[in-house]
């Protein structure tokens, strides 16, 4: 057979694989079908493969046994026959298959060869973490985990040293990162939570590889939360996940703070928080919301990074985040609005406000009015812009409310939600409001 002739016939098996019915089983907690996903994603196609959900809380249903005997996620089935195991397998067959031919494994020998005995050394460092999770031995575990993470460490910075990387080849993202990177994620977030161990403290280049590859969206797309790998990973920690509530510190007095607990209460998210004295917070910028090890300051930034926090990645948008693009363009102006009725509000409620101070705020409230879409701000679903408004419409008396019917209706159904009205209630202390105010 010729050249051409060959190649055609390769080319001509590639396109009859890629009219098969492809079934993946699949859990998106697991880390191993994470490589595969990663390489669909890749590749483009991520729609080829129907997806059927494997739990791996339970045993494997008879009917799975008969498909993989193993009983492990990821298995390819392709038109029935044959059957593929194996996560490094399937993602070199999707390399394969689909796209530009191994752009993820280049076929270079040299190349090939130093990313098989990358991903050998990454194979022991993901053997050697879950030994800290599962083995009796912590110290012998430990000891283990530190020298294969140091090995691959080793290996990376020397390749990243001579290609500049921030991947094993440089710029170009490879089978030797995609091996390796789902593991980063999850055992950067749970064995800290866990075993109180960071594997990656002395290995910046493979942090370095972890943060540029979650940057990209055929990973960041397929992966899970921190939270979620946390809770997940709840099993293997033998332990209640620690991750479950925000601590939130406001600022006493102030409705701008409310609004981080008020979302918090609408989205049903558990948080602990205290109030802070404007004496006792110093340089301290409040409201601050810390969770899983980030804090974040200011009610905007605050809030969003709540809500994003808690996103569950198999949701379109993050608690209390409109998925409708238009939805989310108006609760945003809406609640970059609620910030002017706020501050119309508190200068009316200064001791020596002028007449205007309190028309500014009959002014904003028609402005804000007109925004609202009803029953909630931005249309049929509650979002953050009702637990931006929220706090400040507490403030409004009756005959200010009596003005703006959609205001009034969106502070009478956010104060029939208990968790609601006891956010809004823990932060109605008048002589801190007072405070506030006239500092403001
Ligand atoms: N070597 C396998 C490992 C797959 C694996 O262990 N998957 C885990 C989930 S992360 C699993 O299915 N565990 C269930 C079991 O072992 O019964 C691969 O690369 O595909």
């Amino acid at each position: 057979m010729s050249c051409t002739a060959a190649t055609t016939a390769a080319a001509k098996a590639l396109t009859a694989l890629k009219g098969k019915k492809h079934t993946l089983y699949w859990n998106p907690l697991c880390p191993f079908v994470h490589r595969a996903l990663i390489v669909m994603e890749e590749k483009g196609c991520a729609d080829v493969a129907e997806r059927v959900f494997i739990s791996l809380e339970e045993d494997a249903p008879e009917w799975y046994r008969k498909i993989n005997p193993a009983e492990t996620v990821p298995t390819l089935v392709v038109d029935g026959e044959p059957t593929l195991f194996e996560s490094s397998f399937i993602a070199e067959y999707f390399d394969r298959t689909f796209g530009a031919p191994d752009a993820l494994l280049p076929p270079v020998a040299s190349v090939r060869k130093a990313i098989r005995e990358f991903q050998d050394e990454c194979g022991e460092v993901v053997g050697a973490l879950y030994g800290v999770f599962f083995s009796d031995d912590q110290e012998a575990a430990l000891k283990r985990g530190k020298a294969a993470v140091a090995q691959a460490e080793k290996t990376l910075a020397a390749a990243t040293a001579a290609n500049g990387g921030p991947y094993f080849l440089g710029t170009q993202f490879s089978m030797a990162d995609i091996h390796i990177v789902p593991f980063l994620q999850r055992f950067s977030v749970t064995l800290p939570a866990f075993r109180n161990f960071e594997p990656f403290a002395d290995a910046p280049a493979l942090r370095r590889l972890r943060d540029a590859a979650v940057l990209r969206p055929s990973v960041f797309s397929t992966s899970q939360t921190s939270v979620e790998y946390v809770n997940g990973y709840a099993a293997y920690g033998g332990k209640e996940a620690p991750l479950t509530k925000a601590k939130v510190e406001l600022p006493a007095g102030s409705p701008f703070g409310l609004r981080v607990t008020v979302a918090a209460a609408l989205a049903g998210l558990p948080v602990d928080a205290t109030f802070v004295k404007a004496a006792d917070a110093g340089d301290a910028r409040l409201p601050a919301v810390t969770f899983a090890g980030t804090t974040a300051r200011d009610s905007g930034k605050a809030l969003e990074y709540l809500l994003d926090a808690n996103r569950k990645s198999a949701e379109p948008a993050a608690p209390l985040v409109p998925a409708d693009s238009v939805q989310l363009g108006r609760a945003q102006f809406i609640a970059q609005s609620a910030d002017e009725l706020g501050t119309a509000i508190i200068m009316s409620r200064k001791a020596n406000a002028s007449g205007e101070a309190k028309a500014a705020v009959a002014q904003v409230l028609k402005t804000v009015e007109g925004l609202l879409a009803g029953p909630w701000a931005a249309g049929a679903e509650v979002s953050f812009a009702d637990a931006v408004l929220l706090p400040h419409l507490a403030l409004l008396d009756a005959g200010e409310l009596e003005a703006a019917p959609k205001a009034r209706a969106i502070f009478e159904a956010g104060c029939a939600k208990p968790a609601v009205k006891a956010a809004l209630d823990a932060g109605s202390d008048a002589e801190a409001l007072k405070a506030f105010v006239e500092s403001a």
